[in-house]
């Protein structure tokens, strides 16, 4: 049986490795910078992206050393937008990771700053010919990674959900809310294993259409945790949805029939790695994991 448990942390270790030497703090005036970078980047985090994107890259034989740099900046982008994301302006969370957020630790503005700085670091290191020798591999990472991140992704999903705290959303509007704010990010780690080894665009559907169901498993299971996830193991503050009176796919569906979809999800997303070989075993245990987990 694949150790799923066992292969995020050594993935974990291997990416920490690579963001520590690629967030490096020097002993100059603007220090406080990446003081907080690296504060908010290699303390915890189970690096699901980074193991996407390791696991879709081995499908296709892509060079160890080009993953792990591209897992580090996806990572970086997910880093960025929890720390702008537990903003007072945004979610106004003191807790993230187990920790004391990144504004609560430094300051309001050092907190957004090291947001940014982790944004453009990460299209810094991917347009970087260190990642992979064809610029235009280069060029669609960057591309690719853009639009997950931005307006029509991760940004836009984050601004229908500030939105929604003074609206009644539908299944369908919290789906596609849910589609944009973690989904692309997801889908992009899936695909961007697709994107260094040129695979065919079979193979990179396949990882599209599992990176879909997977991200709202995902997405599920953690409105779940934030119902009935404890806080200490959580790591964050749970019961804020409720609170601040988001429609989610738990309070639309109720704890029971959330779980049955999300399970649903991660099998859907599992039944999608057929044609890949034995190969894709951790992209299936993967699935399990994320619905399952108890942070
Ligand atoms: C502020 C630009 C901007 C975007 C924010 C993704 C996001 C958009 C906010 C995060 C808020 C949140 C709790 C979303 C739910 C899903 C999610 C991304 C959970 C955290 O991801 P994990 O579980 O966290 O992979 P770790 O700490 O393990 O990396």
């Amino acid at each position: 049986m694949f150790e799923i448990k066992a292969a995020l942390a050594e993935n974990a270790r291997d990416v920490d490795a690579v963001l520590d030497s690629l967030l490096p703090l020097h002993d100059d005036p603007e220090s406080r910078l990446m003081e907080a970078v690296r504060y908010s980047t290699l303390a915890g985090g189970k690096r699901i992206r980074p193991f996407l994107v390791i696991s879709s890259a081995k499908l296709f034989d892509v060079s160890e050393p080009s993953a792990r740099r591209v897992a580090a900046a996806i990572e970086m982008v997910h880093c960025y937008s929890l720390i702008h994301d537990d903003l007072p302006a945004m979610d106004n969370d003191d807790l993230r990771r187990g920790l004391p957020t990144c504004h609560v630790k430094f300051d309001e503005a050092t907190a957004i700053l090291a947001g940014d700085a982790l944004l453009t670091r990460a299209f810094e290191v991917l347009a970087d010919p260190a990642t992979h020798p064809d610029p235009r591999v280069r060029s669609d990472l960057v591309a690719e990674l853009a639009h997950a991140a931005g307006p029509e992704g991760m940004v836009g999903g984050q601004m229908l959900d500030l939105l929604a705290e003074h609206q009644r959303l539908e299944m369908a509007e919290v789906t596609r809310l849910q589609r944009m704010k973690t989904g692309a990010l997801i889908a992009i780690s899936c695909e961007s294993g697709a994107i260094l080894g040129k695979a065919a665009d079979a193979a990179r559907q396949a990882l599209h259409a599992y990176a879909h169901d997977l991200g709202l498993a995902f997405q599920i299971a953690d409105d779940l945790l934030d119902v009935e996830g404890d806080e200490a193991e959580v790591g964050k503050k749970t019961g804020k949805d409720q609170g601040a009176g988001k429609a989610t796919f738990v309070s639309l569906l109720g704890p029971e029939r959330a779980r049955a979809q999300s399970d649903m999800l991660a099998s859907q997303a599992v039944e999608h790695l057929e044609i890949f070989s034995k190969n894709a075993e951790p992209l299936r245990a993967l699935a399990e994991f994320v619905v399952n987990r108890r942070n």
